[in-house]
């Protein structure tokens, strides 16, 4: 396929990559963006983020009329278009269900209502599986690991088994059995599953990209639950100490938004119907402290003393990082961009 595509939010931090990175192996794109600002300013999605071969729509995903005509002549559709804060999701939970729910409801009809035979992939998160998976010295599976029930606490970081034994953080498969702790989470979870449902119902092949820990250039700077990265560098650039949470060991995957645009356009171009669900990550992991070590490396500060609070932020998990075999053997991803050189990239942009 090398026609025309259509990428709801593709005006923002990934959808804006992803429309790049497909104007790059021949597709035509077309752009459906509020423009709105998500958070606190001017952070949103920008024109100026897209080349000028894109066409942009300005219009909301739950406005049927826009969607109707933003996939006119279009043979297949990213669905990017959402609120992306975990924290604020769990404040403003009317605006988090609207943005997400029902713009991915609206699509679906349109969609649905189309026909044709569009591919959807939808941006779902890392964050419906809340813990990562772990395993003891046996090699027994843990899946259901949790604050909520005691095996983390504070000032006892890692989790441990009933007899206190340490559990292992491994990477995460798709099958792990989702553990939704934000409305954010459980947003995209429905996202997922409405689009499977209905895609199911009205043969629209639907594949959801589980996206982990997704940095680079164009990440909004000003939103304080989004991106420990971008975090950390509007913090130095501040003249403000970066702020670990509990002791900085916790792990995650890091994976550039390059690597994920073209997770992205793999699973356009995938011919196969029977797995729907990737995770997109950089496959290793890396501490949050070892992230501000590479991050001030980078940016050639020394004597950087981060604040280290020794709590956790509500709602933060202790560890997940992403098995991507499924993505590398069915989609033939492969993450290419080291992560210094993704620090250089984003140190460069600031
Ligand atoms: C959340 C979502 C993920 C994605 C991501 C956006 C979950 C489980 N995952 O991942 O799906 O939306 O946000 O990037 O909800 N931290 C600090 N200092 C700071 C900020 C963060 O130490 O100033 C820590 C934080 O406690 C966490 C780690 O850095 O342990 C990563 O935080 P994040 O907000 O970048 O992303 P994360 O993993 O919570």
């Amino acid at each position: 396929m090398s026609g025309s595509v259509l990428i709801t939010g593709g005006a923002g931090f990934i959808g804006s990559h992803l429309a790049d990175e497909l104007l790059r192996h021949g597709y035509r794109v077309r752009v459906l963006d509020s423009l709105v600002p998500q958070v606190h300013g001017p952070d949103a999605g920008r024109p100026s983020y897209l080349d000028l071969e894109v066409e942009l729509i300005k219009g909301d995903v739950r406005d049927p009329a826009a969607v109707q005509k933003a996939l006119i002549g279009t043979e297949a559709v990213f669905h990017m278009a959402a609120m992306v804060g975990v924290g604020q999701s769990m404040y403003e939970i009317e605006r988090y269900t609207s943005a997400n729910n029902c713009g991915t409801a609206v699509l679906l009809e349109a969609m649905a209502q189309a026909r044709g035979d569009r591919k959807l992939i939808v941006a779902s998160s890392m964050s419906i599986y809340g813990e990562g998976r772990y395993r003891d010295s046996s090699g027994a599976c843990y899946d259901d690991v949790s604050r909520e029930v005691g095996q983390l606490q504070r000032g006892d970081w890692e989790p441990l088994r009933d007899d206190r034994e340490p559990l292992i953080p491994v990477p995460t498969p798709e099958e792990k059995t989702p553990s939704l702790a934000s409305v954010y989470a459980l947003s995209k979870y429905d996202q997922e599953r409405m689009a499977l449902i209905v895609g199911n119902c009205y043969r629209i092949p639907v594949i959801a990209l589980r996206l982990f820990n997704v940095y680079g250039t164009r990440q909004a700077l000003s939103n304080p639950y989004t991106g420990v990265l971008a975090i950390f560098a509007s913090r130095l650039m501040n003249g403000n100490p970066p702020r670990i949470f509990e002791d900085g060991r916790q792990l995650r995957d890091f994976v550039s938004v390059h690597d994920v645009a073209t997770g992205c356009r793999l699973a356009l171009e995938v011919d196969q119907q029977k797995q729907q669900l990737f995770n997109i990550g950089s496959g290793a992991n890396i501490s949050v402290l070892q992230v501000l070590e590479r991050f001030c490396e980078v940016l050639n500060l020394t004597a950087i003393e981060p604040e280290i609070t020794g709590s956790y932020r509500a709602g933060d998990i202790r560890h997940c990082f992403a098995d991507i075999k499924s993505a590398k053997e069915i989609l033939g991803y492969a993450p290419r961009v080291p992560f210094v050189e993704g620090l250089r990239e984003l140190a460069n942009w600031l």
